[in-house]
């Protein structure tokens, strides 16, 4: 049985993943230190439904299908905590099993602050930014060079490195000619964020890992992701992921979605000319497993841009009023003086075909997608606190 080891198991990404691979009959490890909880906690953000702890979704998960998800509560930042995933020093907070699995074949990094305006909010925050995200990173990747150089590391990016230049953004990788000469380079990157800044320095930690210890490394790019709902949490809401719809942790379909539910206008930020590459929460699921299953090699670090379609700001406001007026609901738009410092018109066309060759099949976001987000929403409207939705966090 393949060990799989899920670095932030708790967070919107990291439990469906579990779920998942647990489901395929992997064995996993997940890890994560109750950051984003907090996090919601101390800023007084509520999410659209209470979320168990992960110690009791595992449990769930088990007693519903026999699959153990062995869970460490922990912060990676502290280097011993990482390392002891990999000497057996691992104390587990949950698992049917106390036993130490063995090194993982496949790390899957996602213990990250994810929040561009979290890192914006002052320079505390950044500082938390900076620190967690650069020391997890930096801790992973010595824990793979002293213990397991062959374990395959694969990286949640984000589209946002690259930020929004005025040529077509390739797939990590841009061959410069220079003077006559030619070499490949990593694609020129300048992020709009604090958070998205870290993203940058990750992958020039993981990229100097590989060039001096032969590490392998798999970085997906990855847009805004939208969703809720997966294969394996349907039907027992216990089992969901959390889901945010406030300005700090939500991403934009999910909030335009929730807004419209709960009567409020859509906030789009500007001109709304911004656009982004998106992709299903699903479709995050089948990216990680398709890298898993066909990993990079020895000393590549390879980069996937993982979205899956383009939208602008606008048309995702407008296909979110098209689709909740059809189901009855009066959704009204609002331009809103934006708040963050990005381009609200701009050129943009990134290439994303390697996922796509390697295997995963793409699920759009279709009107009846949109719909079944809303009736989910629904079911939780007396939850949903607008006070939350826009506070402002300037750039
Ligand atoms: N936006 C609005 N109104 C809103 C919220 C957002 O107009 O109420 C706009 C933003 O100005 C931005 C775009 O929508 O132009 C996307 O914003 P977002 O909050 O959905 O996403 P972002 O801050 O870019 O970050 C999210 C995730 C992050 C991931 C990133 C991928 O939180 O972890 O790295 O998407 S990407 O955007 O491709 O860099």
């Amino acid at each position: 049985m393949s060990h799989i080891l899920i670095l932030g198991g708790d967070g919107y990404l990291g439990w469906p993943t579990a779920m998942y691979f647990s489901s395929r009959g992997y064995q996993v490890t997940v890890v994560d230190n109750y950051f984003r909880r907090n996090a919601c906690t101390e800023l007084d953000v509520g999410m659209l439904y209470p979320v168990p702890t992960l110690q009791e979704r595992a449990k769930i998960w088990y007693q519903k299908t026999g699959c153990e998800i062995k869970v460490v509560i922990g912060d990676l930042t502290d280097p011993e905590l990482m390392r002891s995933l990999f000497d057996g020093r691992v104390e587990y907070s949950w698992a049917v099993d106390n036993r130490f699995v063995g090194i993982p074949e496949t790390v899957v990094h996602y213990a990250e602050q994810p929040s561009a305006p979290y890192s914006q909010i002052d320079y505390k925050y950044a500082n938390i930014t900076i620190q967690n995200n650069l020391l997890v990173t930096n801790n992973l990747m010595f824990a793979i060079k002293d213990y397991s150089p062959d374990t395959h590391i694969v990286k949640i990016g984000t589209m946002g490195e690259y930020g929004t230049p005025n040529i077509d953004i390739e797939e990590g990788w841009l061959e410069v000619e220079h003077k006559g000469r030619k070499d490949t380079f990593l694609f020129p990157r300048q992020a709009s964020s604090l958070y998205h800044t870290t993203k940058i320095m990750d992958t020039d930690l993981l990229w100097y890992g590989v060039r001096m210890w032969d590490l392998r490394v798999t970085d997906l790019m990855q847009g805004p992701v939208y969703g809720m709902e997966t294969h394996e949490s349907k039907g027992d809401p216990r089992l969901m992921t959390i889901f945010n719809y406030d300005e700090i942790f939500g991403t934009i379909v999910n909030r335009f979605i929730t807004q419209a539910v709960a009567g409020y206008p859509l906030t789009v930020y500007g001109r709304g000319g911004q656009t982004r590459g998106y992709l299903n929460i699903n479709d995050t699921l089948q990216c990680v497993h398709m890298s898993e299953q066909t990993p990079a090699n020895p000393k590549q670090l390879r980069i996937f841009n993982q979205i899956i379609q383009t939208f602008s700001v606008n048309e995702l406001a407008e296909k979110t009023k098209k689709v909740g007026n059809n189901l009855g609901y009066n959704v009204k738009i609002d331009y809103l003086p934006n708040p963050r410092k990005e381009a609200e018109e701009h050129y943009y066309n990134p290439t994303y075909q390697g996922l796509l060759d390697i295997g995963v099949t793409p699920h759009y976001l279709t009107d009846e997608v949109m719909k079944g987000m809303f009736e989910l929403v629904e079911k939780y409207k007396h939850n949903i606190r607008t006070d939350v939705i826009f506070k402002g966090i300037q750039w």
